[in-house]
């Protein structure tokens, strides 16, 4: 998984209505009820959530350390969902400790590996990976205005993109998958059909989940003139002249729609 560095979401929180209205024109659907698609709760469900759950965002120090903004935009994305969410003022344990004692029942944190959400009443767990995967799957869904009986390439199938063809499988579309490293092409399951050519693959379909960690390896001409795009990866697949073509088709944000998920999926 890419590690966000300071750069990747420097300025977003300011942008984070902005980054809304444009996912709205896009899928049809806002944050949260992408969120809930993905997180399969219902938007009154989530509201009634927001009401009784308070969240906590915990810096952490370990390894890399703590990236600037990285807490603070979390913080604004669950905000924006309508819960009342704080970054604690301690970092690590004693964060947790502070978050825990402040009545926080729901807490977000993250390391070099891994970035959850625990929800402490009913001791669920919740990898951004998972969240991820499934948060942009809803989203291309929304933008296909569904995707049953559809065709869909993931590609990428680490956490991020096998939870996506999950999610797809849940909702009806057939799925392909190609990953470049055979033993993750091995995981797939046997209702997901194996794309042994990427290049081949890419001017098939129209609907496309980009999770890789590789950058700029799709141009124009790979793609159908039709595809529709959900890119969690870091950084972004496609090259900048893809990118100026699809760019109405394409969904791509470095924390959004996964946080927003991960909450969904938190107290659902
Ligand atoms: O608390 C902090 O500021 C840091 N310890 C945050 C570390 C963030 N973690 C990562 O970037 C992970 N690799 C996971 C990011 C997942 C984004 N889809």
């Amino acid at each position: 998984m890419t590690r966000l560095v300071e750069n990747d979401i420097a300025g977003l929180e300011r942008e984070l209505d902005v980054y809304e209205e444009e996912l709205l024109k896009k899928t049809g659907l806002n944050l949260s009820e992408v969120a809930c698609a993905g997180g399969n709760i219902t938007i009154h469900d989530l509201r009634k959530a927001a009401q009784s759950y308070r969240v906590a965002v915990v810096p952490i120090t370990s390894g890399e350390g703590v990236i600037g903004g990285f807490t603070q935009f979390v913080a604004s994305i669950i905000r924006k969902m309508g819960f009342q969410a704080t970054v604690t003022e301690e970092t690590d344990v004693a964060g947790f400790y502070e978050g825990v004692c402040q009545e926080n029942e729901i807490i977000f944190m993250a390391d070099d590996k891994k970035f959850i959400a625990l929800n402490l009443r009913t001791k669920k767990v919740i990898d951004n990976g998972y969240g991820t995967g499934r948060g942009f799957g809803a989203a291309l869904a929304g933008m296909a205005d569904g995707l049953a009986g559809r065709e869909v390439l993931v590609i990428g199938f680490g956490p991020v993109g096998s939870s996506a063809a999950e999610y797809l499988l849940e909702s009806g579309a057939k799925v392909a998958v190609y990953d470049q490293n055979e033993l993750r092409m091995k995981e797939t399951k046997k209702d997901m059909k194996q794309e042994p050519n990427l290049k081949q693959a890419l001017k098939i379909y129209d609907f496309l989940i980009d999770a890789t960690p590789e950058g700029e390896f799709i141009s124009p001409e790979d793609l159908t003139d039709q595809a529709m795009i959900a890119a969690p990866g870091i950084p972004l697949g496609l090259n900048a002249q893809a990118f100026e073509k699809y760019k109405d088709r394409v969904i791509h944000d470095p924390l959004q729609i996964g946080v927003a998920t991960m909450l969904a999926l938190a107290v659902g």
